[in-house]
């Protein structure tokens, strides 16, 4: 626990994985505090994302998984994640980059995993692209009314759980239904997925990892600017 450890004397690789139990065990002020000394010993902001805060979740997930953490306590790691990348977004964000285009992105109907979906909107804003996070359990027709509304070139959806990554299908056939399914890129994204997967239900393609998404999203509006 940081209380009784002074982190300002500590090494960064200690610091960082401190931060991850920290961030296991849910103590949000203690993450909070292990970012901004991190910042201020200039680390970059995607390296204290990535070694510190991604790093501690995958270990909740392992542990969630073999039973020996439960729902409770994996809120609390949460809500301790989200209070770290409260402090990285803005920095993730700072860009003077032009507009690249629209991205509307959300978890798909049944599904209110949203770490993963509010990550990659903080790196596709600092890319330079409007983001617009429709957040959690989106059925088809709250996609497509946000495509529309906001006139979006890029659609993206995750999904973390088995049983919610078929409704990503149900989505595509909307967009084919409405006759704007070629108007539209399709990225998606979330642990159980893979490329077979995205190619199966027609998407564009299938983003292992935010930086990934920032990528595959600059590569295809660069081809769908040249037609
Ligand atoms: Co849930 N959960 N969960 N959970 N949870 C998983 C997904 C699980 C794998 C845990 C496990 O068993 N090991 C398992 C799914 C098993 C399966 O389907 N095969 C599971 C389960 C079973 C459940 C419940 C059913 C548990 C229950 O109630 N019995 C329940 C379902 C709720 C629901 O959605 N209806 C549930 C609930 C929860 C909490 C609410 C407690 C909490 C979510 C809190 C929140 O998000 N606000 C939670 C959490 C935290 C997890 C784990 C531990 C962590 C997920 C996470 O945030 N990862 C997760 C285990 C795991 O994934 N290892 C687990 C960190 C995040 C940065 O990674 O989301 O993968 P990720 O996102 C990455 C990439 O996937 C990609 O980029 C991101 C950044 O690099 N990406 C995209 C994701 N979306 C993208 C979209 C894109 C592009 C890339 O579009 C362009």
């Amino acid at each position: 626990m940081s209380d009784e450890i002074n982190i300002k004397e500590m090494p960064t690789d200690e610091l960082l994985e401190l931060m991850g139990e920290d961030l296991y065990d849910g103590y949000a002020d203690e993450v909070v505090e292990e970012v901004n000394e991190l910042l201020s010993r200039s680390m970059a902001p995607y390296d204290i994302l990535t070694k510190g805060l991604v790093a501690g979740m995958d270990i909740v997930g392992v542990d969630f998984r073999d039973g020996i953490l439960f729902v409770p306590e994996v809120l609390m790691a949460a809500k301790a994640m989200k209070a770290g990348m409260a402090i990285l977004r803005p920095l993730l964000a700072e860009t003077g980059a032009p507009k690249m285009g629209t991205l509307v992105i959300g978890t798909v109907k049944g599904d209110i995993h949203d770490i993963g979906q509010n990550l990659v909107s903080m790196m596709m804003e600092g890319a330079g692209f409007e983001v617009i996070n429709i957040g959690i359990n989106n059925d088809a027709e709250a996609f497509l009314s946000a495509i529309e509304e906001h006139n979006a070139e890029i659609l993206g959806m995750s999904a973390l759980l088995t049983t919610t990554m078929p409704y990503m299908r149900v989505v595509i056939d909307a967009l084919k239904e409405k006759g704007i399914r070629q108007d539209i890129i399709v990225l998606v994204g979330g642990a159980p997925l893979n490329e077979a997967f995205a190619e199966d239900i027609e998407a564009d393609a299938y983003c292992r990892d935010a930086a990934v998404a920032v990528e595959t999203a600059k590569k295809l509006m660069a081809i769908k600017n040249k037609r």
